[in-house]
C-alpha cells in the first residue's frame, strides 16, 4: 500500500490557528451551477481537493471552459444546453457526490454520457438516485439495474415527481432537485430528517425561485440559472479533526476561522457543546453560508447520545466523533447511523476495528456503536481502507497514544484535505 506513516506523537500539544480548506459539498455544487448556468460564474476559497478536482475535470469534458488559479475558480459556460457530448468517459474518481448529482444533471440534457469512478464508488449504491430519475423518465443503464457505476445515461425530457425521501441523504435530494431543473412541471421533495442544504442555498444565489418549507422543497422546473459569484466557507468536515483533536490532546488550544456553520452541518458543535467542550464559537457572515471563528481547548468531556434528526448534520464526522467519544468520562451511544456503512468504506465497522486495536473500548450495533471512556490509547498498526476520513481519524488517534501509529495508505488524504499534514506541522509543538 502506498504512502504509509509512522507516527510517534508523544508528548505533544497543539497550540496556534489554521484556515481549514473549502467545504467540498459547496466547491462541488459551485462547479456544477457554474457550468449550467450561462455566463461567467466566479467562486473563491474552492477547495483543491481530488474529489473537487474529479467534478472540474468532467464539466471540462462536457466543453465548460473552467480555470483554476489557487482556490479561485473561473467558469465561463455557454449554458448546458450547448453543452458538448463527450468522447470519453467521465471519470468521478473517489467522489460520491460527483456520482450522484451529475446522474441527475445529466439526465435532463441532450446527450449521451458514460460515467465511472474508482473502486470504492463501484461499490456505492446508485439504485437510491437512479431510482427516483427513472420515475422522472431517466434514461440510465448500469450494473444491477443501474445500481453501480459504469452508468450509462442517454438524456432526454424530463417530467417533475414529488417524492418523500426513504434515506436522509443530501446527494438523493440534489439530484433529484438538480434534474427538477430541466422536467416539466413543479418537483418536490419530502424529507423527514433534513439533510445539507447547500444545493436549496446556492439554486436561491444562482437566481432560482425555490420554496424551502419544514422538510418540503418545490420548484418549478424550466427555470435559467443566473451565473454569480460564490464564496465557499471552510468546511466544518475538516475542521472536525482539529475540533476533537483540540478537546484531547493535554495543553491544546487552536483556533480556525471562516467555518461553514451552516445549521445543517454543524451537529458537531451541538455535540462538543453537550459533552462538555471548552470552546467558543463566534459567528462572523450571515451571507448565503453562515460562518465562524472556532476556538477549542483541552477538555473535560461527558458521554453522550447522538441519534435521530442530529445524525444527517454530522454524518461525515462520526468517525472523529468516536475517537471523541473513547476520552470523554462515560458512555456514548450513537443511532441510526447505518447510512455509514455506504460510504467510501463501512464506516461502521471500520471505526469499531481500528479504534479496537488502539485499546478503546468500542462495540459496533446494528445502526451506531457504544463507546465507554475514558480509555488511555496505545499504538498500533492501522489501516485508512483508502477512506479520508479514516486516515484523518488515526493521524489524530496519534496525537494521545502512549507509542506510535502506523497508518497505511494516508495518500486519500488529499480527497478532502490536501493540506492536513502541513496544519498539524503547524499546531504541533513539542512539550
Ligand atoms: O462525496 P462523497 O464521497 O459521498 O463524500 C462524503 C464524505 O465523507 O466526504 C461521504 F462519504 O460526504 C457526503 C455526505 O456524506 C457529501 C454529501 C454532499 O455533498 O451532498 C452528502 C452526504 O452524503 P449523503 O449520502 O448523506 O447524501
Amino acid at each position: 500500500m502506498s504512502s504509509t506513516k509512522i507516527l510517534d506523537n508523544k508528548n505533544i500539544r497543539l497550540q496556534g490557528s489554521i484556515t481549514v480548506p473549502g467545504d467540498k459539498s459547496i466547491s462541488h455544487r459551485s462547479i456544477m451551477f457554474g457550468s449550467i448556468a450561462k455566463g461567467k460564474t466566479t467562486v473563491s476559497g474552492f477547495l483543491l481537493g481530488e474529489d473537487c478536482l474529479s467534478t472540474i475535470d468532467c464539466f471540462r469534458k462536457l466543453g465548460v471552459d473552467i480555470e483554476v488559479n489557487g482556490t479561485d475558480v473561473t467558469i465561463q459556460s455557454n449554458g448546458i444546453d450547448k453543452w458538448e457530448e463527450p468522447k470519453e468517459v467521465l471519470y468521478t474518481g473517489n467522489s460520491g457526490t460527483t456520482t450522484r448529482l451529475m446522474l441527475g444533471i445529466l439526465s435532463g440534457t441532450h446527450l449521451h454520457t458514460v460515467m465511472t469512478g474508482d473502486a470504492s464508488i463501484g461499490k456505492r449504491p446508485m439504485r437510491r438516485v437512479t431510482d427516483p430519475l427513472r420515475l422522472m423518465g431517466a434514461k440510465i443503464a448500469g450494473r444491477e439495474n443501474g445500481q453501480y457505476t459504469p452508468l450509462a445515461i442517454q438524456g432526454t425530457q424530463l417530467k417533475a415527481i414529488d417524492y418523500t425521501m426513504p434515506v436522509a441523504s443530501a446527494q438523493v435530494k440534489s439530484a433529484i432537485l438538480l434534474a427538477g431543473l430541466r422536467a416539466e412541471g413543479t418537483t418536490v421533495v419530502r424529507e423527514k430528517e433534513i439533510s445539507r442544504d447547500h444545493t436549496e442555498r446556492m439554486l436561491k444565489q444562482f437566481g432560482a425561485n425555490i420554496e424551502v418549507r419544514e422538510g418540503v422543497v418545490s420548484f418549478e422546473g424550466g427555470q435559467q440559472l443566473h451565473a454569480t459569484h460564490v464564496n465557499v466557507p471552510g468546511d466544518i468536515s475538516s475542521a472536525a479533526f482539529f475540533l476533537v483533536a483540540g478537546a484531547i490532546t493535554p495543553n491544546s488550544e487552536i483556533t480556525m476561522n471562516n467555518v461553514g456553520v451552516n445549521p445543517t452541518r454543524a451537529g458537531i458543535i451541538e455535540v462538543l457543546e453537550k459533552m462538555g467542550a471548552d470552546m467558543e464559537v463566534i459567528e462572523d457572515d450571515h451571507a448565503a453560508e453562515p460562518t465562524a471563528t472556532i476556538t477549542i481547548r483541552t477538555s473535560s468531556l461527558q458521554g453522550t447520545t447522538i441519534e435521530g434528526e442530529m445524525i444527517p448534520r454530522l454524518i461525515d464526522e462520526i468517525p472523529i466523533i468516536a475517537l471523541l467519544a473513547t476520552q470523554a468520562k462515560g458512555t456514548t451511544v450513537i443511532r441510526n447511523a447505518e447510512e455509514l456503512k455506504v460510504k467510501e468504506t463501512d464506516r461502521l465497522s471500520a471505526v469499531v476495528a481500528e479504534l479496537k486495536k488502539l485499546g478503546a473500548n468500542i462495540e459496533a450495533t446494528d445502526d451506531g456503536m457504544i463507546i465507554q471512556g475514558p480509555t488511555p490509547l496505545h499504538g498500533g498498526h492501522l489501516q485508512s481502507y483508502g477512506d479520508h476520513r479514516m486516515g484523518m481519524m488515526s493521524v489524530v488517534a496519534s496525537f494521545i497514544s502512549s507509542s506510535p501509529i502506523e497508518i497505511d495508505d494516508t495518500d486519500c488524504i488529499a480527497v478532502s484535505y490536501p493540506s492536513f499534514f502541513e496544519h498539524v506541522r503547524k499546531l504541533k509543538n513539542e512539550i
